[in-house]
């Protein structure tokens, strides 16, 4: 859209007049923020409207994206991005003597996801947008997000994420468009006149889901698509009258995202959040698509469902539920347009992350689906017993164990399956769905995540995206591969210095964010070290920690070495004790490095708290070195391997997830690689010969590093770090952290002398930049459309050109 500096002052002084009744100055920063979203959302509306109407007036295929979390992060900038005029809106602002920045930060992070895969729900949001793709979003309107990290005495403290306490300016409640979803009670199958089942349901607990809709934004090309949460509401003139109690009851369903999990009330809750967005979001689709057709026979020509994981498994039983209940569809017809409709993504090969649940809690909860899937389940063992045996067919029945298996469901009942990395791919058919894929080897294939560097170059790095207009002009900012005209500067020393200039700035502006946040003064011309995550031992920041212990005592020994700032965000799930032991680890760590004057000369460690997508957009920008160490063979893929290398941030990686990508797509020497392969780990565990005690006592630096964790030199950790130190050695280290201590270390000496080389340093920066744009979550987006949706992207403009 177009908008001038001057019209932009005009509208936001009148629309802060009617919403406040006051002057521009006599507004509060979040007043400001709230005028601004405002307006910005009176922007959307039309392309919003027009952008529904087409698809519906072209009958073009949709795409509903099903995840129990997004995490799109703040979006009134990145709205302002997309529509095109960010740059109008922010002189604007500074001519009215507003700070853009400052009110940009009165936003709140939307808690509405945790980690890498709601992020990569939001960044797919953002990139079928703005590739002109009809996709939504179905998930969950949480109250509250996941918890708010806080540090006591350098432990995690979980506090509540009120992240709608000034409300959520982009959402638009749609109360004609509810639904209702039952659970509960229990279920009669009467034959009918017409020969049909007739369903009925007696004494179910309803309840009343409300659509929250979100304006998904495409980049500079009028596509506005649809983010559609679920929020649990008591159903209204249903002759029954609710106690606070059990109105209390249902609204806990959308309250909190994540619930604690480690007891049965917790997984219950989570359970019925699972069936409650998938229902809803199943029976939205399919009356919206009934308003224009007579039957359900050409649905799948025009509707893809795609579950994000398995939490959204259930969206197959309770398809075909619709299909035969309401619908009265036969069962084969039914199941062939299930399987054509829906599609599913694998993000981990952890086994105590494969979803089960136990049979009486499911059946219980939800019996017409457990019905269903008892029905898919004799199906599947009738068709595949004979030919591939009892024992295989019972590993991977829908149900087995007394349990609800949640993966082999959703890979039954979906045409496509797929991994996020290709060693994650070829790992789920050769290890964790391998009998599936004897059966159904055409499903299985891979799609590699996708960023968005709309949000992590063009809003998170304005320094280096200013200089990439300049070199390269702004194509870039459309279509990222153009990021490789960059090669032809790689021996541009002005440029190379520019490149250093950039980053210098990003750095003393994290410099002062760690100030504000943890009031540690660190040195802007340190090496930043960045490894932010989610808390998880295979994720090993164990093993960043140990090295960081050995720099200590090299130190301390007198060794000097080139400044490293360690910085670390990452969240524990609040059950997960031995992750949060490591949590108070790192912190008594960065205490007695920073408190100690001979070692913070060389060696700093912050660790900030409540690490999030705002938080990211701040540190990615200033980061030299991107540490991905997780144990090979466990990460899926990870994203902010991605991220930190659009930022020119040098890899240091095993060969795990997207970083064998990364490092294929740079070449060899613009990554530090090191530790065991995927292939030597899964050999140790065949032979059973992984002895973690001989790396301790024959190597006389890992011996020491560890002996810290137990011999008291770092105060206030006994009992942690004697934990810690037992899984490492008692317990036989289950990530070979120490495996991989030696290499670990001569990959990180590689990077300090190489940091003395500052133009061959940013040459690989500029090498890393150059090829990130392969990584845009637009090309991932554009392949699972043309692979697995099978949709084609169009935009308004391509109207107009035809
Ligand atoms: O695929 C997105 C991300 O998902 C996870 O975060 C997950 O939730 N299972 C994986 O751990 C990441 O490797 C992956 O990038």
């Amino acid at each position: 859209m177009s908008l001038t500096k001057e019209q932009f002052i005009t509208e936001f002084k009148d629309i802060a007049l009617k919403l406040y009744a006051a002057p521009l100055d006599d507004l509060s920063t979040q007043q400001l923020y709230q005028a601004l979203a405002l307006l910005t959302r009176s922007y959307i509306g039309q392309p919003w409207a027009e952008t529904k109407k087409r698809y519906d007036q072209e009958e073009t295929k949709q795409v509903f994206y099903f995840s129990i979390e997004f995490l799109p992060g703040r979006l009134l900038q990145s709205n302002l991005l997309n529509l095109g005029i960010l740059s109008e809106v922010e002189a604007g602002l500074n001519e009215l003597g507003l700070r853009p920045q400052k009110i940009f930060d009165a936003e709140a992070d939307p808690g509405l996801g945790n980690g890498g895969l709601g992020r990569l729900a939001s960044a797919f949001m953002d990139a079928m947008a703005s590739v002109g793709m009809a996709g939504n979003g179905n998930g969950i309107r949480y109250q509250y997000g996941l918890f708010k990290q806080a540090f006591v005495n350098g432990y995690q403290v979980e506090l509540p994420d009120d992240w709608m306490r000034n409300g959520f300016a982009w959402e638009t409640r749609k109360e004609n468009r509810a639904v209702t979803v039952k659970f509960g009670g229990w279920v009669e199958l009467r034959p009918s006149r017409s020969g049909n089942l007739r369903v009925i349901y007696h004494n179910t607990d309803d309840v009343l889901a409300v659509p929250y809709d979100v304006a998904m934004v495409g980049y500079h090309n009028q596509v506005v698509n649809n983010l559609r949460l679920w929020s649990a509401e008591a159903p209204i003139n249903a002759g029954t009258d609710f106690t606070l109690e059990q109105k209390e009851r249902i609204n806990q369903i959308t309250q909190i995202l994540y619930p604690d999990d480690s007891d049965a009330s917790g997984k219950q809750l989570r359970l019925r959040q699972e069936y409650f967005f998938t229902s809803a979001g199943i029976q939205s689709i399919v009356r919206h698509y009934r308003r224009t057709h007579n039957s359900m026979a050409g649905f799948a020509d025009r509707v893809a469902i795609h579950i994000n994981d398995t939490h959204p498994a259930m969206a197959i039983p309770e398809l075909m539920r619709v299909l035969m209940d309401d619908e009265h569809v036969s069962w084969d017809e039914a199941w062939r347009i299930t399987l054509k409709v829906m599609s599913y993504t694998n993000h981990t090969l952890l086994s105590e992350a494969l979803e089960v649940w136990p049979i009486d809690m499911f059946s219980g909860m939800v019996p017409r689906i457990y019905q269903i899937i008892q029905e898919i389940d004799r199906r599947f063992r009738l068709v595949f017993v004979p030919q591939f045996g009892q024992a295989m067919i019972d590993r991977i029945a829908p149900l087995g164990n007394g349990q609800v298996r949640m993966a082999y469901l959703a890979s039954i009942g979906s045409h496509a399956i797929n991994g996020v990395a290709p060693i994650h791919s070829e790992l789920l058919k050769k290890d964790v769905l391998h009998d599936l894929y004897q059966i159904f080897p055409e499903r299985f294939n891979n799609k590699t995540n996708g960023i968005t560097p709309r949000r992590w170059i063009q809003i998170g790095d304005r320094p280096l995206s200013h200089l990439l207009d300049k070199k390269i002009g702004t194509t870039w900012r459309k279509n990222p591969l153009a990021l490789r005209q960059l090669h032809d500067f790689a021996d541009d020393t002005r440029f190379l210095d520019d490149l250093n200039a950039a980053k210098a700035e990003n750095k003393r502006a994290l410099a002062k964010y760690i100030d504000q946040v943890v009031h540690v003064k660190v040195d802007p011309d340190a090496i930043f070290d960045v490894q932010i995550k989610r808390l998880h031992a295979y994720k090993r920041q164990l093993l960043h920690v140990l090295g960081i212990l050995d720099a200590y005592l090299a130190i301390k020994r007198g060794e000097k070495r080139p400044k490293r700032l360690h910085i670390f965000g990452a969240k524990a799930a609040p059950s997960y004790v031995y992750a949060k032991e490591i949590i108070k680890v790192m912190n008594a760590v960065a205490d007695l490095v920073n408190g100690d004057p001979d070692v913070s000369k060389y060696l700093q460690v912050v660790f900030l708290p409540n690490y999030g997508v705002t938080m990211a957009e701040k540190i990615i920008p200033a980061a030299d070195i991107s540490e991905q160490i997780s144990t090979a063979g466990k990460e899926a893929s990870g994203t902010s391997n991605m991220k930190l290398m659009s930022a020119g941030a040098l890899t240091l990686a095993t060969l795990d997830g997207a970083n064998i990508e990364i490092k294929d797509a740079v070449g060899d020497d613009n990554v530090e690689i090191f530790g065991l392969t995927e292939e030597e780990i899964a050999g140790y565990y065949q032979r059973g010969d992984y002895h973690a005690r001989d790396f301790y006592d024959q190597d006389p630096r890992l011996h020491a590093a560890l002996d810290m964790l137990v011999n008291g030199q770092i105060p206030g950790i006994e009992t942690e770090g004697r934990d810690i130190f037992n899984s490492l050695l008692t317990y036989n280290d289950e990530y070979f952290v120490l495996a991989d201590f030696e290499s670990y270390l001569a990959a990180n000496e590689r990077l300090d002398k190489l940091y003395q080389q500052p133009r061959i340093w940013a040459k690989k920066a500029l090498a890393n930049i150059a090829e990130s744009g392969r990584f845009s979550a637009d090309f991932t987006v554009q392949r699972y459309g043309r692979e697995i949706w099978h949709v084609v992207a169009k935009t308004p403009e391509d109207d107009h050109e035809a």
